[in-house]
């Protein structure tokens, strides 16, 4: 298709309780909303990864903007006639940057989708209509409030649960929630708050029989991950490290983890995704679906995906709930039984509703050819 516009538009809206990582807190959810319309009139939505600073990634919204305005869009707009399938070649003159690129791609891809009145997840080759949804959870202040906070989840329905650790909040935590919940699904992830001199530490937590540890080390690094992996009996997911097949492909074969979080902005978007899940899965090991504490946007291209064969662990693909008292989109419901519906409209299914996108628009900029 060709397109007429590229609109940017960054937005925020409250979390419903502040979420702490190793890496920040977050009280309200901003990033970077991509609307694509093409010649023909066809609209496509993306929504970015990206966060306020760069805590998590090299990338963030007041980048992946500049990034997108200065130079993917032109390269987009100068390709002329693209299809979702091409933009990463559109664009392999910018370096990196798989937030911005992912943004801009599931827009299109949303796009074509649309015009064809085909879903993402039928294109993308979903076999289940449901996901078993998981929840993470930030730290907390005290450990009584971290069991407590749990225990909601779970009456919710969550079938796993994933409790963010960081030095000095880590072992005596996950014993309290593995003490009060003998039986559940329980995960950690370090946001790679942790060197390998903290091996012991992640010894002492073998004794939690966790689901796996997920990026304990160095956001870039693959080698002592590996080193950690040969320490340690729970299973090693990586995230941060993991931004293209190449990379997961490269971390199963050095033994640097064992299963793999798939955030698909974090890979450079949705065509991408597949392919990580499509290598990881040929080498035998399960993925699950990563989230950015995303609105309906981002969440319904996530279901699609999590709807994938290789997904075989429940994702951080809560309910809208779980983040916003009012979500972008009409909202995201989990059964009692912790599964949610994945979308069967054509694209990614949902939109942003009118109101809502206005109420809670910092900016906009509509760039054309
Ligand atoms: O590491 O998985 C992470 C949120 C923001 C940044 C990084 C991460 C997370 C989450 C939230 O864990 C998962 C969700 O969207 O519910
Ligand atoms: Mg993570």
């Amino acid at each position: 298709m060709h397109l007429a516009s590229i609109e940017l538009r960054l937005i925020g809206l409250p979390l419903v309780r502040p979420f702490r990582t190793s890496f920040g807190t977050e009280m309200a959810k901003e990033c970077v909303l991509v609307r694509v319309e093409s010649a023909d009139g066809a609209v496509g939505w993306g929504e970015s990864v990206t966060g306020p600073d760069p805590g998590f990634s090299e990338e963030w919204n007041e980048g992946l903007w500049l990034v997108l305005r200065d130079f993917l869009a032109p390269a987009v707009f100068a390709a002329g006639d693209v299809s979702a399938d091409g933009m990463a070649a559109a664009m392999s003159g910018v370096r990196g940057h798989p937030m911005a690129k992912a943004a801009l791609i599931n827009a299109v891809l949303d796009a074509e989708l649309r015009e064809q009145g085909r879903s993402l997840a039928s294109y993308l080759g979903a076999e289940r209509d449901r996901v078993e949804c998981g929840v993470s959870v930030g730290i907390t202040p005290t450990a009584g409030e971290l069991v407590e906070q749990v225990g909601g989840y779970l009456a919710e329905g969550y079938r796993r649960i994933k409790l963010k650790i960081e030095p000095g909040n880590d072992v005596e935590r996950v014993g309290a929630v593995r003490d009060a919940n003998p039986d559940i699904l329980l995960s950690v992830d370090a946001n790679a708050a942790y060197s390998l001199g903290d091996a012991g530490t992640f010894r002492d937590l073998d004794a939690y029989r966790l689901l796996m540890v997920e990026q304990p080390l160095h956001h870039d690094d693959l080698v002592e991950h590996a080193a950690l992996q040969g320490q340690i009996a729970t299973d090693i997911c990586l995230d941060e490290s993991i931004r293209s097949a190449a990379d997961a492909s490269a971390a199963l074969e050095l033994g640097a983890c064992r299963l793999v979080n798939i955030k698909q902005g974090r890979v450079g978007g949705l065509l991408e995704a597949r392919r990580v899940h499509d290598v990881v899965r040929s080498q035998g090991a399960p993925v699950w679906c990563g989230g950015m504490l995303e609105t309906g946007i981002g969440r319904a291209a996530n279901l699609a995906l999590a709807a994938l064969p290789g997904f075989t662990l429940p994702g951080d693909t809560s309910a809208s709930a779980r983040y916003f008292t009012d979500d972008l989109t009409p909202p995201f419901e989990m059964a009692a039984d912790g599964t949610m519906a994945v979308p069967t409209g054509a694209g990614i299914g949902v939109e942003p509703r009118p109101d809502r996108l206005k109420v809670c628009t910092v900016r906009v900029e509509t760039l054309r050819p």
